[in-house]
């Protein structure tokens, strides 16, 4: 016998003229009482805006005795269905307050009850559940409804999260300077509200720059700290970016730098990447900076030469860093495709094209032999050429961002999806090595993904804008 219990908001009782809906019914009643909540549902889509601050339920029911307990709201959106172990396993008695751990060893859901019955309580605020071990939890309706992971709830989740990319400039044309948000210097030092509005933009667009910045070394771990300090690697918490004789990176060279993302042969390659421009003479010529929306290049793979796409996805490269010629030798090797996408809320038998795409990686100069089965290597190759076509391509219709950095400025970029690089460039004059060296000095260090993310999402706590929270990293969007 299923129990089903509904319960109509107050809201409804004028417009429906009763003065009380809940009832036990039988399973024949069963099918007429969801008719009913359909055309219920119908009319609270029009006060759907009223409730939608904060969600209330409608209606609660176990539907039948392994428990899969169904709820329904007064904001219309769809009804959510929480398996009853689920529930079990994650409701919030099981978190220690304290800590915010789980307090459950995953031991216990082999002897997880069954639901007893549900019923809700508290004008709709609460949906209590009893459990045949005779104890009884409560579930805050808000919290259900933040919970509610339906099929259609994730497909949108995931569209809303995808990031917007900036506008292009003219076909043929580059983005300037002038289209990236740009945010003070002082000001994020001084003020939390303004490090919130910084990141947020950051999470958006994937990139920003700060300005009027002091032209003194380690300034940039000064900003790096307004969201958690640097991240350790083998170039140190900091680094420079000037031209040397013997360099130990084609970065510390004159050369021009093809788009790429730095560090993809760690296990977790940094999150954000901060270049501080420090000194940039009149002498330099070339030397600009460029950057394309990974994100976009992969969007755009997908549209225009989907086979690729899918193999990019797949293959896994091999990234790597061997170089024993160096201070604190090196050696460190990674496989990973050069394209990640979130799979998890697509029906089964979805095509291998579809997912959301939550990072990219891509950096020739640190690619080592591919190590794939043979069958693999020729599509992965075509797949590489179709990658640099779709970004040719992409620059000709105005998507390429490309700016001559000034002194200081700061350029804060997550590196797992803002492709960067740079434009050769020479002194002029009569300018020597040591000239060289000064006319174009920049200083850099990393963040990491996951102290960025949980930077944004305790500021968008204090502040707002949880929901606009976009996906980037190999992370959920919140
Ligand atoms: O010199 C530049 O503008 C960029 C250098 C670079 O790619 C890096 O340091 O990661
Ligand atoms: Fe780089």
């Amino acid at each position: 016998m299923p129990i089903l219990l509904s319960y109509v908001h107050p809201k409804m009782l004028t417009r429906f003229g009763v003065s009380q809906c809940l009832w036990r019914a039988p399973r024949t009643l069963f099918l007429r009482t969801r008719r009913l909540s359909e055309s219920r549902r119908q009319c609270l889509r029009s006060l759907g805006s009223a409730s939608s601050q904060s969600p209330v339920l409608v209606h609660a029911a176990a539907r039948d005795e392994h428990g899969k307990v169904v709820v329904s709201w007064t904001d219309g959106s769809a009804r959510s269905s929480f398996s009853a172990r689920w529930l079990w396993y994650n409701a919030p008695n099981h978190v220690d307050k304290s800590t915010g751990q789980r307090s459950l060893g995953s031991n216990a859901l082999a002897a997880a009850p069954r639901v007893r019955s549900v019923r809700v309580v508290d004008d709709c605020r609460e949906v209590h559940v009893s459990w045949t071990d005779e104890t009884t939890f409560v579930f805050p309706a808000e919290w259900l409804k933040r919970q509610a992971f339906s099929d259609e709830g994730l497909e949108l989740e995931q569209a809303r999260a995808a990031p917007p990319t900036l506008s292009p400039g003219p076909r043929g044309g580059r983005i300037g300077a002038a289209a990236i948000p740009t945010f003070d210097y002082s000001t994020l030092l001084a003020s939390d509200h303004e490090v919130w509005r910084w990141l947020v933009a950051l999470d958006e667009v994937g990139i920003t720059l700060v300005r009027g910045a002091p032209c003194e070394s380690r300034i940039v771990l000064r900003i790096a700290d307004r969201i958690c300090g640097p991240m350790q690697t083998i170039y140190g918490d900091m680094f420079d970016v000037v031209a040397e004789p013997q360099p130990i990176n084609l970065a510390y060279a004159t050369v021009a730098l093809e788009l790429h993302c730095d560090l993809v042969y760690y296990e977790t390659p940094p999150g954000l990447q901060l270049l501080h421009c420090r000194a940039f003479d009149a002498c330099v010529a070339g030397g600009e900076s460029t950057f394309m929306d990974g994100f976009l290049i992969a969007e755009e793979l997908r549209r225009r030469r989907p086979a690729d796409f899918a193999t990019l996805t797949r293959v896994p490269a091999t990234f790597q860093k061997i170089h024993y010629a160096r201070a604190s030798p090196a050696h460190i090797v990674a496989q990973r495709p050069h394209i990640t996408l979130d799979r998890s809320a697509l029906p089964s038998g979805a095509p291998e094209t579809a997912g959301a795409v939550t990072g990219v990686f891509w950096a020739p100069p640190f690619e080592g032999p591919l190590r794939v089965p043979a069958r693999d290597i020729d599509a992965y190759f075509s797949a590489h050429v179709a990658w640099n076509a779709t970004v040719a391509e992409l620059e000709a219709e105005g998507h390429l961002v490309e700016f001559r950095m000034e002194p200081g400025t700061i350029s804060v970029f997550n590196n797992r999806r803002m492709l960067h690089g740079r434009r050769s460039f020479s002194v002029g004059g009569a300018a020597g090595a040591e000239t060289t060296r000064d006319a174009r000095v920049l200083q850099g260090c990393y963040v990491h993904i996951d102290e960025f993310k949980s930077r944004l999402l305790t500021l968008c706590s204090r502040f707002g804008g949880l929901d606009r929270i976009c996906r980037v990293g190999n992370q959920q969007a919140r």
